[in-house]
């Protein structure tokens, strides 16, 4: 296969000036024809005339009204042209039905729906399908289904056809066309700007009862672009679709976004407060794309992280301003710290702007979505609120109608700001987690931090430079007043020393505030100072990590020496969680130990080979004993956070049933699970009951309720989902295999639909135990899925062999057993181009 490279990169040959589009539908037989004016692009080097194009059946094909007939190849077609303009039509034919790769057009449940980006609208038609050519589109549909959409406004319509004109030029991976017997949840916004906006979410009947959650977020999405960057809807409708089958959440085609079901429906009954929270955070980023993808597109793949860095930043500060800072944040990092940190350490390292691909699919990462996000976050700490706001205001008046990269990004802020950002830059290209070895020292009132940085190499990259990082950093005394409020270090060379004056005794660093870098700190830190800085910080962001940074601690200590949990964590804890004054949903994080995941790495981290099960088990005991002696404390605090108003997916709420959930599942080590029992039976929504059957299910005391969970919810698909997944996240180590292998035989295990593949395949990797099982039973059951679903659908699969990058943190006997169920899916015949590009990966 072929490798792209960012350097390679060269102009397009030919503008489109528009685009008409006539679908004949039909499941075996669709015909797709085409009417396309190009230009000359009088700015581009000379080269040949090519179309991209895949598993189309050509019918016929003309130029200026005369037939021609086009070389063909797998990727494509190329044809002699005319010297300026011309019209080039072309008839082809695709089989929808037989889409499984859901790449394309293709079917769901009897819907036709389709989803190009990345590179999906050359299996529709044959079009230069790169971002940066853009076009207007015209679409007429024909089919006999009642719903038939397409981008933009609806502007004609009969019995059996529609047509639909998109004013805005955009790239083909923006096109979106669904047709389907659907129902919409209407309703309607006016924007800023005075424009009457129709809004839909369309749905199969039967889900019309979820939609009132997702349209609301939708409006909430609407008034904060507005209010936030001055940024109004740009068409007279805007519809949202739910599809069941979908390889990721959500695709923000230009007026018609394509969910995943599973990311815009939502009811209490049914729903998490984490759902209710991903439905509104996806809805909230789908929407901001219209102005940070749609209207100022990229200009090739390797700018990705243009439009997805940004907008992942947009929706996070989108859900902090709604529910809180300090929770998003802290969320934010353990996303950071749980999955970026460790695809940055491994196999799969990348930069946030990648060099070179071989299927861009692989490529919509953590590193590129997440840490994009950071980057973004960094520049705002930079060059502060108002030059932030500036520098969009710029980037989208020069931008606006282009398809963009990083430098012109960059040279907004620099041209709104004054700030050089040359060596910022290198966070777009240098991979890896920068390391900053913090020590200190105190003379004569003046208090100096050294801070050393140090990137380590990572695949291909060797030698990094010096990054410039923000370092939020504020003071503490010995009583914990706080001597010096926060304060953004700018640290830019590989060593650097900051200096505060004028102080009485030596401080209490409190650093990395609000979490102002996607970078590990090293520093030693006594367990006695973590839990001063647990009671005393001012930044919730850092209070947080304290805890979390002293419960590792306390259970590394456990694992490497035995011994019970230490009084000075349990009573630090105890503090938190009786602090009448801390959001619940802060207790909660507080008390939640870090995950068998985050111990591995750390054990990793500190040059030691992490054994899964010691960790399991020392984490189970630390959750006994802290139950233990917390036991008298539970009862006060459940009942303070009880709630008595009406159920509401709010912030306030989802906090108070995150502190029950945790205290309910101390409390089952004591009782055996009935009051986990008592709230499973008596749970009005699905937050309390799923958190009931986990708990039971990981006391060995669930078998019951899965089954009465199961007869209630086996008509709703999305339930089923979590009672797949629960049970296989719940199971204890030895169990995870065979409880995964049995749901794999279970009659409603449809592996084709991916949330279903995900819940059981997904959940197995997920558990960490269970997964990484001595005798590399949990690696072959997984490979043995993966080469299964992989001619079926290589993106979903390609995506989940990414399970395997923590190999090398194992012990050689896993590793090699890694190794080999990864050697078996690369020497699998025929395997697609998305899988083997990754695991050619994983092993090198
Ligand atoms: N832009 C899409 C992701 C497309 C993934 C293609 N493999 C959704 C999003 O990031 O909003
Ligand atoms: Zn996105």
């Amino acid at each position: 296969p072929q490798t792209i490279f960012l350097s390679n990169y060269m102009a397009p040959g030919w503008h489109v000036e528009s685009v008409n589009l006539t679908f004949k539908l039909a499941p075996e037989a669709t015909r797709v024809i085409s009417r396309i004016a190009f230009t000359p692009n009088p700015d581009a080097p000379a080269q040949p005339f090519m179309l991209h194009g895949e598993e189309l059946t050509l019918i016929s094909a003309a130029i200026d009204g005369v037939a021609v007939s086009p070389d063909l190849t797998a990727a494509g077609l190329t044809c002699d042209v005319p010297d300026g303009a011309f019209i080039w039509e072309a008839e082809v034919e695709i089989a929808p039905v037989k889409n499984t790769a859901l790449e394309g057009l293709y079917m769901s449940n009897g819907m036709y729906c389709t989803q190009c980006e990345a590179e999906g609208f050359r299996k529709i038609t044959y079009y230069p399908d790169r971002p940066d050519v853009m076009g207007v589109f015209t679409v007429r549909i024909e089919s006999d289904l009642p719903v038939l959409l397409s981008n933009g406004n609806a502007t004609a319509s009969g019995a059996g056809w529609a047509e639909w004109h998109d004013p805005w030029p955009k790239p083909a991976y923006l096109f979106a066309l669904v047709a389907g017997d659907l129902v919409a949840h209407n309703d309607s916004f006016t924007t800023m700007e005075g424009r009457d906006v129709e809004l839909n979410i369309w749905v199969r009947a039967a889900d019309l009862d979820k939609c009132a959650f997702g349209m609301g977020a939708l409006k909430r999405s609407m008034v904060w672009d507005e209010q936030v960057y001055g940024r109004a809807y740009d068409l007279d409708i805007f519809n949202i679709v739910a599809v069941d089958d979908f390889n990721m959440g959500a695709m923000e085609n230009k007026g018609l976004n394509i969910f995943n079901s599973s990311a815009v429906l939502a009811k209490q009954s049914t729903s998490t407060d984490a759902d209710f929270q991903r439905v509104e955070a996806i809805i909230a980023h789908e929407y901001f794309h219209n102005w940070t993808g749609n209207r100022i597109t990229c200009r090739d793949w390797f700018q990705l992280c243009l439009k997805e860095g940004l907008t992942v930043f947009r929706d996070q500060s989108f859900t902090g301003d709604l529910h809180g800072h300090a929770v998003k944040r802290i969320e934010d990092a353990l996303v950071m710290r749980n999955r970026q940190f460790q695809e940055d350490a491994g196999p799969l390292a990348h930069p946030v702007r990648p060099e070179s691909f071989v299927e861009i699919n692989n490529f919509y990462t953590v590193t590129v979505y997440e840490k994009g996000a950071e980057l973004v976050g960094m520049l705002k700490r930079l060059v502060g609120d108002d030059g932030y706001r500036a520098a969009l205001d710029l980037y989208f008046t020069r931008h606006d109608g282009q398809a963009a990269t990083i430098e012109d990004w960059l040279a907004a802020f620099t041209d709104a700001t004054d700030r050089d950002l040359t060596q910022f830059k290198r966070w777009y290209a240098q991979a890896g987690t920068p390391r900053l070895t913090v020590t200190d020292d105190f003379k004569n009132g003046t208090y100096s931090l050294h801070i050393a940085q140090q990137t380590p190499d990572t695949p291909g990259q060797t030698d990094k430079l010096p990054l410039h990082i923000p370092v939020a950093v504020g003071l503490l005394d010995d009583t914990g007043a706080e001597v010096v409020a926060t304060t953004l270090l700018e640290l830019t060379e590989a060593q650097q020393t900051f200096t505060f004056d004028g102080l009485a005794s030596k401080p209490v660093p409190s650093i990395l505030r609000d979490f102002s870098a996607p970078v590990i700190i090293e520093r030693d830190v006594t367990q006695a100072e973590q839990a001063f800085l647990l009671t005393h910080d001012t930044d919730p962001f850092n209070r947080w990590d304290a805890g979390r940074s002293l419960a590792r601690a306390v259970l590394l200590d456990m694992i490497a020496n035995g011994g019970d949990l230490d009084a000075g964590y349990i009573n630090g804890l105890r503090a938190a969680l009786t602090d009448s004054t801390l959001d619940p949903a802060m207790r909660a994080l507080l008390l939640a130990m870090p995950s068998e995941a985050d111990m591995a790495i750390a054990l990793a981290g500190q040059g030691q080979t992490p054994d899964p099960d010691a960790i399991h088990q020392t984490r189970r005991k630390a959750q006994r004993q802290l139950a233990e002696a917390l036991a008298t404390d539970i009862p006060a605090v459940l009942s303070s956070v009880r709630i008595d108003a009406p159920f509401a997916p709010d912030a306030d709420q989802g906090g108070r049933r995150a502190l029950s959930n945790s205290l309910l599942s101390l409390l089952t080590w004591a009782d055996k699970g009935t009051a986990a029992q008592a709230q499973f039976d008596t749970a009005d929504n699905m937050t309390q009951q799923l958190s009931a059957l986990s708990i039971l299910l990981a006391h060995g005391a669930g078998d019951a309720a899965a089954q009465a969970f199961y007869d209630q919810w086996h008509h709703d698909r999305l339930v089923l989902n979590k009672w797949f997944g629960v049970q296989i996240s719940a199971a204890q180590p030895q169990d995870a295999v065979a409880v995964a292998t049995r749901l794999t035989q279970h009659p409603d295990f449809e592996w084709k639909n991916p949330n279903r593949f995900r819940s059981v395949i997904g959940a197995l990797t997920g558990n960490q135990a269970g997964f990484h099982r001595a005798d590399g039973a949990g690696y072959d059951f997984v490979a043995d899925w993966l080469i299964k679903l992989d001619p079926v659908n290589p993106q979903t699969t390609a995506r989940m062999v990414a399970g395997f990058d923590s190999m090398r943190r194992w012990d050689d006997a896993r590793r090699e057993k890694m190794r080999s169920a990864l050697t078996r899916i690369k020497d699998t015949p025929g395997l697609s181009r998305d899988t083997s590009e990754m695991v050619t990966r994983l092993l090198s």
